[in-house]
């Protein structure tokens, strides 16, 4: 059966097999783009009796969607049993009664119910956000905590693998245009001179000083809901939990919280780390996992944001000298832009250490 797809659809360019197979495509009446994210692609579908998310996975990414599904299985047996009442975004059956639906050539779609009256922030207006988001981070994991990950598979094989990136890096540099290794020179011998960040990853990971947990490994603002007066409500897109380690999380909120200004931001005198937002983050994230963190995993906690900024700076870099293959690029610096952000970002981070460390400390006081 093909139905005749009013414009709107085509125009959000959402494609027909798509569209037949979900009732609430087919029923709707405004449809809008969603989202800045930069892998997957994400739609509002508003029907007569409540609003709808399409979603996209981008099978270039992730391999086997298949995974993300026995992950999402795992995960909500895990939550329905210990934490009943905890809200989890799961993906609702399409006509043939499919949670993942493969157009060939095209990718996987979802379908979600979408929370009436709350808020999706695109960036961090104020600390109250910083802590409410990285409470919400922090309790889904905590709620996670006792899910063996044997039980999770990899959607995105080494995703947070910073030794394997950083090969990766090397081997970029080996292989990349001229023109495009002139430019990063200075990138590159700050990521080489900075790889100490990398020996101090392999070394916890050997020593066993990092434990492996469920993660969510995509703690942007965009993936918690708000309600109107700024309260956490619960945490979305769930592709990327898998087995990894705390630091991903939080430091990817110390990398995107922290930040006055984004990583797609060309003036770098705006990337700057506001203390009191950073604070919030970790309030927010000890006001839940406190108790789980190890010993020697609450003295990462800088180390966290380190962590993620540099491998988002090695990420970057790596595409600018591979072609933009991974991320695209929308004008042709623009991987060596963001990259070049990042490494400001890194810089800014290890300056305002001593304070961040001294910001830690009282809140350890405070809460212990
Ligand atoms: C990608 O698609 P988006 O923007 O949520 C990337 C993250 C990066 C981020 C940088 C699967 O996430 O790891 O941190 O870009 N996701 C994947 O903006 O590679
Ligand atoms: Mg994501």
């Amino acid at each position: 059966m093909s139905i005749k797809l009013p414009e709107i659809y085509t125009q959000q360019s959402i494609p027909s097999a798509v569209a037949d197979s979900f009732e609430q495509i087919t029923t709707a009446v405004h449809i809008e783009r969603m989202g800045n994210g930069l892998i997957n692609s994400t739609w509002k579908i508003a029907g007569a009796d409540g609003s709808y998310i399409l979603q996209k996975v981008n099978d270039q990414v992730f391999r086997d969607p298949f995974i993300i599904e026995h992950n999402l299985k795992k995960i909500a047996e895990h939550i329905r049993l210990h934490y009943p009442a905890y809200a989890l975004p799961l993906p609702l059956k399409n006509r043939e009664g499919k949670e993942l639906l493969y157009v060939a050539g095209n990718g996987y779609f979802r379908m979600f119910h979408f929370l009436e009256d709350s808020v999706c922030n695109t960036v961090v207006n104020n600390s109250k956000q910083a802590f409410e988001a990285a409470r919400q981070f922090a309790g889904f994991a905590r709620r996670l905590n006792a899910l063996d990950t044997k039980e999770l598979g990899n959607p995105i094989e080494d995703f947070h693998n910073l030794t394997l990136r950083y090969q990766h890096f090397e081997t970029a540099v080996t292989t990349a245009q001229p023109s495009r290794l002139m430019a990063a020179k200075e990138l590159i011998n700050f990521l080489q001179e900075h790889s100490g960040i990398v020996t101090q990853f392999q070394n916890m990971v050997k020593s066993g000083s990092m434990l492996l947990r469920p993660m969510h490994h995509d703690t942007k603002i965009s993936n918690v809901l708000f309600d109107q007066q700024d309260r956490g409500l619960a945490v979305i897109d769930l592709d990327t939990v898998m087995p990894g380690y705390f630091i991903s999380d939080l430091g990817d909120m110390i990398r995107t919280f922290t930040c006055t200004a984004n990583e797609e931001e060309t003036d770098f005198n705006k990337v700057t780390i506001r203390e009191d937002f950073f604070e919030a983050i970790i309030n927010g994230y000890l006001s839940e996992m406190k108790d789980i963190l190890t010993a020697s995993e609450r003295n990462l906690l800088v180390y966290a944001g380190e962590f993620m900024i540099y491998m988002q700076c090695l990420r970057f870099a790596t595409d600018y000298l591979e072609n933009d293959r991974y991320y695209g690029a929308k004008y042709p610096d623009h991987n060596l832009n963001r990259a070049l952000n990042q490494k400001k970002l890194l810089e800014e981070l290890i300056q305002a250490k001593p304070v961040l460390e001294k910001i830690i400390e009282a809140v350890f006081q405070r809460i212990k």
